[in-house]
Protein backbone atom coordinates (compact mmCIF):
# COMPACT_ATOMS: atom_id res chain seq x y z
CA UNK A 1 0.00 0.00 0.00
CA UNK A 2 1.09 3.28 -0.81
CA UNK A 3 2.56 5.00 2.08
CA UNK A 4 1.18 8.10 3.85
CA UNK A 5 3.11 10.55 5.09
CA UNK A 6 0.27 13.53 7.12
CA UNK A 7 1.92 16.77 7.83
CA UNK A 8 0.37 17.77 10.93
CA UNK A 9 0.87 19.90 14.42
CA UNK A 10 -0.22 18.12 17.65
CA UNK A 11 -2.30 20.95 18.58
CA UNK A 12 -4.22 21.59 15.18
CA UNK A 13 -7.89 20.08 15.59
CA UNK A 14 -8.07 19.65 11.61
CA UNK A 15 -5.00 17.42 12.24
CA UNK A 16 -6.95 15.23 15.00
CA UNK A 17 -10.06 14.75 12.67
CA UNK A 18 -7.52 12.84 10.21
CA UNK A 19 -5.59 11.14 13.02
CA UNK A 20 -8.70 9.67 14.11
CA UNK A 21 -9.58 8.96 10.67
CA UNK A 22 -6.18 6.76 10.18
CA UNK A 23 -6.78 5.60 13.38
CA UNK A 24 -10.88 3.84 12.33
CA UNK A 25 -9.83 3.05 9.05
CA UNK A 26 -6.39 1.02 10.80
CA UNK A 27 -3.68 2.61 9.00
CA UNK A 28 -0.49 2.85 9.17
CA UNK A 29 1.68 6.17 8.55
CA UNK A 30 4.77 8.84 8.68
CA UNK A 31 3.94 12.04 10.83
CA UNK A 32 5.62 14.97 9.57
CA UNK A 33 5.54 18.56 12.24
CA UNK A 34 5.22 21.10 10.44
CA UNK A 35 5.06 24.59 12.40
CA UNK A 36 1.79 26.32 13.41
CA UNK A 37 2.49 29.87 11.97
CA UNK A 38 4.96 31.26 9.32
CA UNK A 39 6.94 30.63 8.02
CA UNK A 40 7.05 26.91 6.66
CA UNK A 41 8.99 26.69 3.59
CA UNK A 42 9.54 22.66 3.27
CA UNK A 43 5.34 23.29 3.46
CA UNK A 44 5.59 25.74 0.69
CA UNK A 45 7.93 23.43 -1.36
CA UNK A 46 5.54 20.30 -1.35
CA UNK A 47 1.96 22.82 -1.62
CA UNK A 48 3.25 25.58 -3.60
CA UNK A 49 2.02 28.22 -1.69
CA UNK A 50 -1.02 26.33 0.49
CA UNK A 51 -0.08 26.98 4.39
CA UNK A 52 -3.22 25.59 5.93
CA UNK A 53 -2.66 22.40 8.04
CA UNK A 54 -2.88 19.01 7.50
CA UNK A 55 -2.38 17.95 4.52
CA UNK A 56 -1.74 14.65 2.99
CA UNK A 57 1.60 13.37 0.85
CA UNK A 58 1.19 9.81 -0.69
CA UNK A 59 4.38 10.36 -2.43
CA UNK A 60 4.62 13.12 -5.51
CA UNK A 61 0.81 13.59 -4.51
CA UNK A 62 0.15 16.25 -1.89
CA UNK A 63 -4.25 16.66 -0.83
CA UNK A 64 -4.69 19.55 0.93
CA UNK A 65 -7.53 20.06 3.65
CA UNK A 66 -9.33 17.61 5.62
CA UNK A 67 -12.39 17.21 3.49
CA UNK A 68 -10.26 15.97 0.44
CA UNK A 69 -7.76 13.81 2.83
CA UNK A 70 -10.77 12.07 4.25
CA UNK A 71 -12.18 11.19 0.52
CA UNK A 72 -8.76 9.76 -0.32
CA UNK A 73 -8.19 7.53 3.30
CA UNK A 74 -11.92 6.19 1.82
CA UNK A 75 -10.72 5.37 -1.62
CA UNK A 76 -7.08 3.57 -0.03
CA UNK A 77 -9.25 1.71 2.42
CA UNK A 78 -13.06 1.76 2.61
CA UNK A 79 -13.58 -0.51 5.91
CA UNK A 80 -14.69 1.52 8.25
CA UNK A 81 -16.51 3.58 6.00
CA UNK A 82 -16.83 7.36 6.39
CA UNK A 83 -20.22 7.64 4.29
CA UNK A 84 -22.62 5.04 5.70
CA UNK A 85 -25.95 5.09 3.55
CA UNK A 86 -28.28 5.89 3.97
CA UNK A 87 -26.81 9.03 5.60
CA UNK A 88 -24.25 9.86 3.37
CA UNK A 89 -25.05 13.21 1.87
CA UNK A 90 -26.17 14.14 5.60
CA UNK A 91 -23.04 12.93 7.14
CA UNK A 92 -21.09 15.41 4.33
CA UNK A 93 -23.67 18.52 5.06
CA UNK A 94 -23.09 17.91 8.71
CA UNK A 95 -19.43 17.52 8.39
CA UNK A 96 -19.37 20.75 6.66
CA UNK A 97 -21.64 22.47 9.18
CA UNK A 98 -18.90 21.34 11.90
CA UNK A 99 -15.88 22.46 9.76
CA UNK A 100 -17.30 25.84 9.14
CA UNK A 101 -19.73 27.06 11.77
CA UNK A 102 -19.17 25.11 14.98
CA UNK A 103 -15.23 25.04 14.40
CA UNK A 104 -15.70 28.95 14.52
CA UNK A 105 -18.01 29.28 17.61
CA UNK A 106 -15.72 26.55 19.49
CA UNK A 107 -12.40 28.58 18.67
CA UNK A 108 -13.74 31.98 19.77
CA UNK A 109 -14.97 30.21 22.95
CA UNK A 110 -11.74 28.60 23.64
CA UNK A 111 -9.25 31.37 22.58
CA UNK A 112 -11.11 33.83 24.85
CA UNK A 113 -8.06 35.34 27.08
CA UNK A 114 -8.61 33.34 29.96
CA UNK A 115 -8.02 29.92 27.16
CA UNK A 116 -5.24 31.54 25.37
CA UNK A 117 -3.41 32.99 28.58
CA UNK A 118 -3.42 28.84 29.28
CA UNK A 119 -2.33 27.65 26.29
CA UNK A 120 0.43 30.16 26.14
CA UNK A 121 1.36 29.61 30.02
CA UNK A 122 4.59 28.32 29.25
CA UNK A 123 5.62 29.67 26.11
CA UNK A 124 7.53 32.88 25.81
CA UNK A 125 5.64 35.72 25.12
CA UNK A 126 6.74 36.39 21.32
CA UNK A 127 5.17 33.20 21.05
CA UNK A 128 1.71 34.28 22.00
CA UNK A 129 2.36 37.64 19.93
CA UNK A 130 3.36 35.38 17.07
CA UNK A 131 0.41 33.24 16.83
CA UNK A 132 -1.88 36.29 17.55
CA UNK A 133 -0.31 38.12 14.33
CA UNK A 134 0.29 34.86 12.11
CA UNK A 135 -3.92 34.20 12.75
CA UNK A 136 -5.42 37.88 12.36
CA UNK A 137 -3.46 38.00 8.93
CA UNK A 138 -5.08 34.85 7.99
CA UNK A 139 -8.10 36.19 8.83
CA UNK A 140 -8.42 39.18 6.23
CA UNK A 141 -10.57 38.36 3.09
CA UNK A 142 -14.44 37.69 3.24
CA UNK A 143 -14.33 36.18 7.16
CA UNK A 144 -16.55 37.71 10.05
CA UNK A 145 -14.88 36.64 13.32
CA UNK A 146 -17.95 35.84 16.06
CA UNK A 147 -17.60 38.38 19.26
CA UNK A 148 -17.33 36.46 22.22
CA UNK A 149 -19.98 36.40 23.80
CA UNK A 150 -22.11 35.70 20.64
CA UNK A 151 -20.13 32.44 20.30
CA UNK A 152 -20.61 31.43 23.77
CA UNK A 153 -24.18 31.84 23.24
CA UNK A 154 -24.28 29.75 19.27
CA UNK A 155 -21.80 27.02 20.81
CA UNK A 156 -24.03 26.02 24.13
CA UNK A 157 -26.92 26.01 21.42
CA UNK A 158 -24.68 23.44 19.23
CA UNK A 159 -23.74 21.30 22.11
CA UNK A 160 -27.52 20.93 23.60
CA UNK A 161 -28.16 20.16 19.81
CA UNK A 162 -25.70 17.68 19.60
CA UNK A 163 -26.42 16.27 22.94
CA UNK A 164 -30.07 15.65 21.57
CA UNK A 165 -28.63 13.89 18.09
CA UNK A 166 -27.03 11.34 20.76
CA UNK A 167 -30.17 11.04 23.23
CA UNK A 168 -30.61 7.39 20.97
CA UNK A 169 -27.72 6.38 19.48
CA UNK A 170 -23.81 5.87 20.56
CA UNK A 171 -22.77 8.40 17.13
CA UNK A 172 -24.27 11.77 15.84
CA UNK A 173 -25.81 9.29 12.76
CA UNK A 174 -26.50 5.86 14.00
CA UNK A 175 -24.48 2.86 15.34
CA UNK A 176 -21.15 3.84 13.95
CA UNK A 177 -18.86 6.86 13.64
CA UNK A 178 -19.44 8.50 10.42
CA UNK A 179 -17.34 11.46 8.52
CA UNK A 180 -19.65 13.75 10.62
CA UNK A 181 -18.54 12.42 13.87
CA UNK A 182 -15.23 13.26 12.82
CA UNK A 183 -15.68 16.68 12.09
CA UNK A 184 -17.46 17.82 15.22
CA UNK A 185 -15.61 16.14 17.39
CA UNK A 186 -12.09 18.35 16.30
CA UNK A 187 -13.15 21.45 17.64
CA UNK A 188 -14.53 19.91 20.97
CA UNK A 189 -11.72 18.01 21.60
CA UNK A 190 -9.85 21.60 21.06
CA UNK A 191 -12.17 23.15 24.19
CA UNK A 192 -11.17 19.88 25.88
CA UNK A 193 -7.65 19.89 26.50
CA UNK A 194 -7.57 23.84 27.97
CA UNK A 195 -8.51 23.32 31.69
CA UNK A 196 -9.86 26.65 32.06
CA UNK A 197 -12.78 26.49 29.00
CA UNK A 198 -13.76 23.05 29.11
CA UNK A 199 -16.31 23.30 31.18
CA UNK A 200 -18.85 24.52 28.88
CA UNK A 201 -18.87 20.50 27.62
CA UNK A 202 -20.35 19.18 31.06
CA UNK A 203 -23.38 20.95 30.57
CA UNK A 204 -24.11 18.03 27.72
CA UNK A 205 -22.74 14.85 29.63
CA UNK A 206 -23.82 12.87 26.44
CA UNK A 207 -21.29 14.55 24.42
CA UNK A 208 -18.76 13.95 26.65
CA UNK A 209 -19.37 10.09 26.67
CA UNK A 210 -19.33 10.09 22.99
CA UNK A 211 -16.35 12.30 22.74
CA UNK A 212 -15.01 9.34 25.15
CA UNK A 213 -15.97 6.74 22.86
CA UNK A 214 -14.39 9.13 19.58
CA UNK A 215 -11.09 9.45 21.77
CA UNK A 216 -10.72 5.70 22.08
CA UNK A 217 -10.90 5.37 18.05
CA UNK A 218 -7.33 6.20 18.09
CA UNK A 219 -5.00 7.35 15.70
CA UNK A 220 -3.33 4.43 14.19
CA UNK A 221 0.19 2.85 13.77
CA UNK A 222 2.44 6.13 13.59
CA UNK A 223 6.04 6.37 12.60
CA UNK A 224 7.98 9.46 13.09
CA UNK A 225 9.63 11.03 10.06
CA UNK A 226 10.69 14.52 8.57
CA UNK A 227 10.44 16.93 6.15
CA UNK A 228 13.28 16.40 4.47
CA UNK A 229 12.49 12.81 4.60
CA UNK A 230 8.74 13.41 2.94
CA UNK A 231 10.50 15.96 0.45
CA UNK A 232 12.83 13.06 -0.72
CA UNK A 233 10.03 10.72 -1.55
CA UNK A 234 7.98 13.44 -3.49
CA UNK A 235 11.29 14.20 -5.89
CA UNK A 236 11.73 10.14 -6.01
CA UNK A 237 7.82 9.71 -6.60
CA UNK A 238 5.95 10.07 -9.89
CA UNK A 239 2.35 11.72 -9.69
CA UNK A 240 -0.64 9.43 -9.59
CA UNK A 241 -3.60 10.29 -7.37
CA UNK A 242 -5.89 7.88 -5.89
CA UNK A 243 -8.78 9.61 -6.45
CA UNK A 244 -10.69 7.54 -9.09
CA UNK A 245 -12.91 10.28 -10.36
CA UNK A 246 -11.60 12.18 -13.71
CA UNK A 247 -14.08 13.21 -15.80
CA UNK A 248 -13.88 17.24 -16.95
CA UNK A 249 -16.12 19.19 -14.93
CA UNK A 250 -16.06 22.68 -16.56
CA UNK A 251 -17.61 25.82 -14.52
CA UNK A 252 -15.21 28.52 -15.03
CA UNK A 253 -14.74 28.70 -19.12
CA UNK A 254 -11.12 27.20 -18.13
CA UNK A 255 -9.18 24.56 -20.13
CA UNK A 256 -7.44 21.98 -18.69
CA UNK A 257 -3.53 23.12 -19.53
CA UNK A 258 -4.28 26.61 -18.39
CA UNK A 259 -1.79 28.40 -15.90
CA UNK A 260 -3.83 28.75 -12.83
CA UNK A 261 -4.32 29.62 -8.69
CA UNK A 262 -5.96 27.68 -6.62
CA UNK A 263 -6.27 29.18 -3.25
CA UNK A 264 -8.90 28.98 0.09
CA UNK A 265 -12.24 31.11 0.13
CA UNK A 266 -11.54 32.25 3.29
CA UNK A 267 -8.83 32.42 6.31
CA UNK A 268 -5.43 31.98 4.86
CA UNK A 269 -5.56 32.96 1.33
CA UNK A 270 -2.20 32.28 0.10
CA UNK A 271 -2.73 30.78 -3.34
CA UNK A 272 -1.10 27.77 -5.16
CA UNK A 273 0.31 28.44 -8.77
CA UNK A 274 0.35 25.54 -11.44
CA UNK A 275 -1.02 23.65 -14.32
CA UNK A 276 -4.30 22.66 -14.06
CA UNK A 277 -4.22 18.89 -14.97
CA UNK A 278 -7.51 17.72 -13.53
CA UNK A 279 -11.01 19.49 -12.26
CA UNK A 280 -13.16 16.72 -11.75
CA UNK A 281 -17.05 17.39 -10.10
CA UNK A 282 -15.32 16.74 -6.70
CA UNK A 283 -11.61 18.46 -6.84
CA UNK A 284 -8.52 19.84 -8.80
CA UNK A 285 -5.28 18.91 -9.58
CA UNK A 286 -2.87 20.91 -9.94
CA UNK A 287 1.05 20.24 -11.56
CA UNK A 288 4.06 22.05 -10.75
CA UNK A 289 7.44 21.86 -10.39
CA UNK A 290 10.01 22.82 -7.54
CA UNK A 291 13.89 21.96 -7.89
CA UNK A 292 13.91 20.49 -4.33
CA UNK A 293 10.91 18.69 -5.20
CA UNK A 294 10.56 17.65 -8.84
CA UNK A 295 7.20 17.78 -10.34
CA UNK A 296 4.24 17.10 -8.14
CA UNK A 297 0.85 16.97 -8.32
CA UNK A 298 -1.13 19.64 -5.33
CA UNK A 299 -5.01 18.58 -5.02
CA UNK A 300 -7.73 20.30 -3.57
CA UNK A 301 -11.03 20.41 -2.92
CA UNK A 302 -13.85 22.22 -5.04
CA UNK A 303 -15.70 23.00 -2.12
CA UNK A 304 -14.05 25.85 -0.22
CA UNK A 305 -11.46 26.61 -2.93
CA UNK A 306 -11.12 29.66 -5.77
CA UNK A 307 -10.16 28.67 -9.47
CA UNK A 308 -8.87 31.84 -11.42
CA UNK A 309 -6.81 31.71 -14.58
CA UNK A 310 -3.22 33.14 -13.27
CA UNK A 311 -2.68 36.28 -13.95
CA UNK A 312 -0.21 36.78 -17.12
N1 LIG B 1 -10.60 23.53 5.49
C1 LIG B 1 -9.34 23.17 6.04
C2 LIG B 1 -9.09 23.96 7.31
C3 LIG B 1 -7.69 23.75 7.85
C4 LIG B 1 -7.35 24.75 8.93
O1 LIG B 1 -7.91 25.85 9.02
N2 LIG B 1 -6.38 24.37 9.75
C5 LIG B 1 -5.84 25.28 10.76
C6 LIG B 1 -5.19 24.46 11.86
S1 LIG B 1 -6.27 23.29 12.58
C7 LIG B 1 -4.74 26.09 10.14
O2 LIG B 1 -4.39 25.86 8.99
N3 LIG B 1 -4.18 27.02 10.87
C8 LIG B 1 -3.07 27.75 10.37
C9 LIG B 1 -1.84 26.93 10.18
O3 LIG B 1 -1.73 25.81 10.66
O4 LIG B 1 -0.93 27.44 9.52
C10 LIG B 1 -9.30 21.67 6.29
O5 LIG B 1 -10.37 21.05 6.40
O6 LIG B 1 -8.21 21.09 6.31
Amino acid sequence: MAELILHHYNTSPFSEKVRLILGAKKLAWKSVLIPPVMPKPDVEVLTGGYRKTPFLQIGADIYCDSALIADVLEHLQPEATLYPEPEKGMSRILAQWADTTLFWAAMAWSMQPRGAAELFAKAPPEAAKAFGEDRAKMSTGNMTRLRPADATSAYKSYLRRLSDMLDDKPYLLGEVPCIADFSVYHPLWYTRRIDSVRGILDLTPAVVDWMDRMAAIGHGSIEKSSSDEAIAIAKAGTPHTLLTDSTFQDDHGIALGTAVTIRAESFGLEETPGTLVAATRTHYTLERSHERVGTVHVHFPRIGYVLKKAEA
